[in-house]
């Protein structure tokens, strides 16, 4: 693949007729296509100012807006690296992804606190930003090809240190093709876009899609259960993670009538329910096309568009993708056996970054990446996920990985030791419970401070105090067995 053009920035923005409404903002705002192009180009010229050049990595810690997506987009079209990092990341938590990352810039929102040692700019929504603007910065953009580094992505594993997924141009242009053809986006689509973008589900899948074919999107800068009903009646499509969905059927005005124009809705992330389902099946008549994806590869099954789109599974490999089921070895095991998901294709990140260790862990000699998620094949080649071969817990569609928080509260003032798990929850999915044993008196509040350095959302939503932890004989924690005592 090396050498081969791919271009994300002319596939998204320049491939387009410039007067096409692109971006359809809460203000009622509309941007062209042509208005995204000059934005991009205004903000690479910033960067430029701010000296970063082509393979620089910019950490970008942005509220969701046009200027966000913009600055995104000026990334690719300057050749840097966009590192986007979750909005709810803590001052110390950012503090260790850019002492990770070791950006050139790091770009973050007006009035937040800025890490040390890095070049700190700010993106305001107003026009009240440092990041210097330009009024045409005319910086052609840099040509790309397959292997150029475009993204890089934070996930965590086992050990609760985060490791960045390096994502190549080649990787988010094929998987933009591949899907634009299995959910067959057009160019007349309006996508209604809930999700954040500073994750492969919001940035990759659902812009990409849109952004590919010259659609619309509406850019929803947070979820409103109220205003994404509102837009159904005005859109075609919308993409969304299963905590979304579950607010979706809770709000009286969802029906028929409302989701008559819509063509297409998908559910990812993290395990949609059977019944969540149908249930919408039954109020809406569409059926969600439920997909899987992952940081590292990008979105590698789905359910079809047209064919069955069955409850409980994640569906078939997209085009190019090679997927199959594996024991410890990496040899493909029968249909209907279950192991772990391996795949191979051009969707395949570039490694992680500064970890060859990581990277050699996760990949087979013969090219397929472990994914670490369980499963089986039908005869027919439609995967079923059963669940993950580590412990990482999905709660409303964020990865919360327990060794992180478990390291933090084997600190707190009275724990012993602690293991955290996520218990069934309706709302996110899972929802992050911490299990200690006190070694004197416990003062839970305390317990709770000690997780302030932790972003809101991994923080435990409740405190089980027990006399000590169960363990098979070689002393491993069972959280299955707290699982199925406290879920
Ligand atoms: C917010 N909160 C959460 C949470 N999101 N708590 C647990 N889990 C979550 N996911 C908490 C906040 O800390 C806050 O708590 C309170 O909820 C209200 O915050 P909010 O920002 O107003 O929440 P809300 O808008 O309701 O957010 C819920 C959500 C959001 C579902 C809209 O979590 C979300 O956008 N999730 C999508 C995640 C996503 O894009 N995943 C894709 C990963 S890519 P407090 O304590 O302050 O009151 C990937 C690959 C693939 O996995 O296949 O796609
Ligand atoms: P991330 O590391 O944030 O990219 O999360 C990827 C993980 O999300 C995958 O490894 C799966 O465990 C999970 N995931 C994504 N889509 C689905 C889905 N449709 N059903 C079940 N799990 C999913």
């Amino acid at each position: 693949m090396r050498g081969v053009v791919a271009d994300p920035y002319a596939m998204l923005v320049t491939g387009h007729d410039g007067d096409r409404a692109c971006l359809l903002l809460d203000d009622g705002d509309v941007w062209t296509y042509a208005d995204l192009d000059r934005r991009s180009d205004e903000l690479a010229g910033a960067l430029r100012a701010c000296g970063v050049d082509a393979g620089d990595r910019v950490v970008v810690q942005v509220d969701k807006s046009a200027d966000a997506v913009a600055l995104y987009l000026a990334c690719l079209r300057s050749g840097a690296v966009h590192v986007p990092i979750n909005t709810a990341y803590t001052t110390s938590e950012v503090a260790g992804l850019v002492d990770d990352a070791r950006p050139s810039l790091f770009v973050g929102r007006a009035g937040a606190p800025a890490p040390e040692g890095v070049r700190a700019e700010t993106l305001g929504t107003g026009g009240d930003g440092t990041l210097p603007g330009f009024a045409s910065a005319g910086t052609a953009p840099v040509p790309r090809s397959s292997d150029d580094w475009a993204a890089m992505l934070y996930t965590s594993g086992t050990t609760g240190r985060p490791k960045g997924a390096m994502l190549s141009c080649g990787n988010l242009v094929s998987n933009a093709r591949a899907l634009v053809r299995a959910w067959r986006f057009e160019p007349d689509d309006v996508l209604v876009h809930v999700l954040p973008v500073f994750h492969v589900h919001g940035l990759f899948v659902a812009l990409h899609c849109a952004l590919a074919v010259g659609a619309a999107v509406r850019l929803h800068e947070r979820f409103d259960v109220d205003a994404v009903v509102a837009d159904l009646s005005r859109s075609t499509v919308l993409m969304g993670v299963p905590t979304h969905y579950h607010r979706l059927l809770a709000h009286p005005d969802l029906d028929a009538a409302r989701c008559a124009g819509m063509r297409l809705f998908t559910s990812g992330s993290a395990p949609l329910p059977a019944h969540e389902h149908t249930a919408f099946a039954a109020r809406t008549g569409h059926r969600i096309v439920e997909r899987y994806g992952m940081t590292e590869t990008m979105i590698l099954t789905s359910n079809p568009y047209d064919g069955d789109r069955v409850a409980g599974t994640v569906g078939y490999a997209l085009d190019g993708i090679e997927l199959r089921v594996a024991d410890g070895d990496g040899a493909p095991v029968p249909a209907g056996t279950s192991g772990t998901v391996e795949v191979r294709g051009p969707n395949l990140f570039l490694g992680y970054w500064n970890r060859p260790d990581a990277t050699a862990a996760a990949m087979r000699a013969d090219g397929f990446f472990v994914t670490g998620d369980v499963g089986h094949l039908d005869e027919d080649g439609r995967l079923t996920l059963a669940g993950r071969a580590s412990d990482l817990i999905i709660s409303g569609g964020y990865n919360v990985y327990p060794k992180e928080i478990e390291l933090v509260l084997d600190q707190a003032p009275g724990v012993d030791e602690s293991a955290v798990i996520g218990v069934s929850d309706p709302d996110l999915g899972e929802a992050v419970v911490a299990v200690v044993v006190a070694d004197g008196p416990l003062d839970e509040a305390a317990v709770l401070d000690a997780c302030e350095g932790l972003a809101r959302f991994k923080r435990p939503r409740r405190l089980v105090v027990v006399d000590e932890l169960p363990r098979n004989a070689m002393g491993k924690v069972q959280k299955a067995v707290l699982r199925q005592q406290l879920g």
